[in-house]
């Protein structure tokens, strides 16, 4: 009985595991120039217009990370990016998905980035961080985005 009992608790963790490891992605990218992170202000829907993110979006099926992050800064910013590293850990969304925050680098320091799809975009200092209306899930990352800026 003992046994059993063992066994359904490592099948219960073994499945959380499996069931966290295979949600989908969507990642968000921490750019940051000249001690400022970029950070763009959601359009929709309704209930998140207004309120701030990192650029980014959902993994697509037989797609890197990396691959999302340059077509999702394409798509959002039309500015081309590199990918650097990561930020912080994985915040659970709503819908079920993870968002995973990846660094990266403008390839072209110079070219302004454009909020294709967003209402506005805005290079933050580490001091105007708090300043901005984060998403719930991207204000769990603050104090990841602050350490990328003061170092
Ligand atoms: N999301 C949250 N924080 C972010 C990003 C890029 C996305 N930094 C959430 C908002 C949506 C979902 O992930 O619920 C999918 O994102 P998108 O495809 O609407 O950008
Ligand atoms: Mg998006």
């Amino acid at each position: 009985l003992v046994l059993d009992v063992l066994d359904a608790r490592i099948r219960a963790v073994r499945d959380l595991a499996e069931s966290w490891a295979s949600r989908p992605i969507v990642v968000g990218t921490a750019i940051v120039r000249s001690g400022s992170l970029l950070a763009q202000q959601r359009s929709y829907p309704a209930a998140d217009a207004g309120r701030w993110e990192l650029p980014g979006g959902r993994v697509e099926p037989g797609e890197s990370e990396q691959d999302a992050v340059v077509r999702e800064c394409r798509e959002e910013l039309a500015i081309d990016v590199e990918p650097t590293g990561a930020l912080g850990t994985d915040v659970p969304l709503d819908n079920g998905m993870l968002l995973r925050i990846h660094t990266a680098r403008p390839v072209e320091p110079a070219a302004e980035p454009k909020p294709v799809d967003h209402q506005a975009l805005r290079w933050v200092s580490a001091a105007e961080l708090t300043d901005l209306d984060w998403l719930n899930t991207d204000r769990v990352l603050l104090h990841n985005m602050r350490g990328l800026l003061t170092g």
